[in-house]
C-alpha cells in the first residue's frame, strides 16, 4: 500500500475504534502530504462512519460507541473544515442557501459538510443546525431573500418533514428553490414531495445548488 493508502487507513481506523487523539494526528499528517480534504474524508473518516453504521445495524456496535466513533470523526473534521471553506474568501456571491437539518433529528454530519463546500465555492449561508423546525426554515428564506433552502434528513421518520417545509414555503409565497438529500432520501422521494432537486453526495449537492441558481 502507498503512503496516501496508509494515512487514510490510520484515519478510518481511529475514527472506528475511538480514538480521538489518534483521528486528530492522522489527519493533520495526511494534510501535511498533500492528500486531498475530499479523499480523506471519503475514503477515511466518512467511510469509517458508516462502517459504524452497519456494526451497530448488526449489534456489534451500540449507540454510545457510535456517539464515540462521531466526537472522533469531529476531531479529523475540525482540521479539514478550513481547507474546505477555504476558497470562500471571494468577492461575488454565487447566492443565498439557509439549510437546516430537519425538526426531530439531530444528524448534522452531513449536512455540516455540503454546508463547508457550499461556502467554498462562494454561496453565502445562513444555517440554522439540527432539529430545525419547520417554521425557521420558512422565516429565515423570508429574512434572508433566500435563493435555495437545503434540507438534510438521515432518518426515514424525519425525512417527511421535508414535504411540509416545502408546502410552507410555498404557501408563505417563498420563491426559493429546494434541494433535499442525506442517507435515506431518494431521487424518487424528492420527486415526490415536489423538491426541485436532490443529491446524493456533498459535492453533486453543490452541482445542484449551482443548477439551481443558473450557475
Ligand atoms: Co444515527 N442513525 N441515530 N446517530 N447514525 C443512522 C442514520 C442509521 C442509518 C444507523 C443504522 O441503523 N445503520 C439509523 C437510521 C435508520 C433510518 O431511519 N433509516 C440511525 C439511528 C436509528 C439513530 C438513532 C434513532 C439511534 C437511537 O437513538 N436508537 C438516533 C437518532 C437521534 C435523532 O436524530 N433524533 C441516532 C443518533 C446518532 C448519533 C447522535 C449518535 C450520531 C449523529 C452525530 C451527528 O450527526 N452529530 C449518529 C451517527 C453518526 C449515525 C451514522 C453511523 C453515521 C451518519 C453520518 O454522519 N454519516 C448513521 C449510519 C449511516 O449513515 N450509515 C446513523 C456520514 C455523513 C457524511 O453522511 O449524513 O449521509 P450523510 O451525508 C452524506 C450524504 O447523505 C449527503 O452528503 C453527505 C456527504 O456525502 N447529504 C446531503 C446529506 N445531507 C445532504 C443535504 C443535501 C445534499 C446532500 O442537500 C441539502
Amino acid at each position: 500500500m502507498n503512503e496516501s493508502g496508509e494515512s487514510l487507513k490510520k484515519i478510518y481506523h481511529a475514527v472506528l475504534n475511538f480514538d480521538l487523539r489518534g483521528a486528530k494526528e492522522a489527519t493533520k499528517e495526511a494534510l501535511e502530504k498533500g492528500i486531498d480534504p475530499l479523499l480523506i474524508l471519503n475514503e477515511g473518516s466518512i467511510k469509517a462512519l458508516r462502517e459504524a453504521g452497519s456494526k451497530f445495524e448488526k449489534g456489534e456496535y451500540f449507540l454510545p460507541e457510535i456517539m464515540v466513533c462521531a466526537e472522533a470523526f469531529q476531531e479529523s473534521y475540525r482540521i479539514l473544515e478550513p481547507e474546505l471553506t477555504r476558497k470562500s474568501e471571494r468577492a461575488d456571491s454565487l447566492g443565498r442557501i439557509v439549510i437546516g437539518t430537519v425538526v426531530g433529528d439531530m444528524h448534522d454530519i452531513g449536512k455540516n459538510l455540503v454546508k463547508a463546500l457550499l461556502s467554498g465555492v462562494g454561496f453565502e449561508v445562513y444555517d440554522l443546525g439540527r432539529d430545525v423546525p419547520i417554521q425557521k426554515f420558512v422565516e429565515k428564506a423570508k429574512e434572508v431573500d433566500a435563493d435555495i433552502v437545503a434540507m438534510s434528513a438521515l432518518l426515514t421518520v424525519t425525512m417527511q418533514f421535508m414535504g411540509t417545509i416545502i408546502a410552507a414555503l410555498r404557501k408563505a409565497g417563498s420563491k426559493a428553490k429546494t434541494i433535499v438529500g442525506g442517507a435515506p432520501v431518494t431521487a424518487d422521494f424528492a420527486k415526490n414531495i415536489g423538491a426541485d432537486a436532490f443529491a446524493g453526495d456533498a459535492l453533486l449537492g453543490v452541482e445542484e445548488c449551482k443548477r439551481l441558481v443558473g450557475k
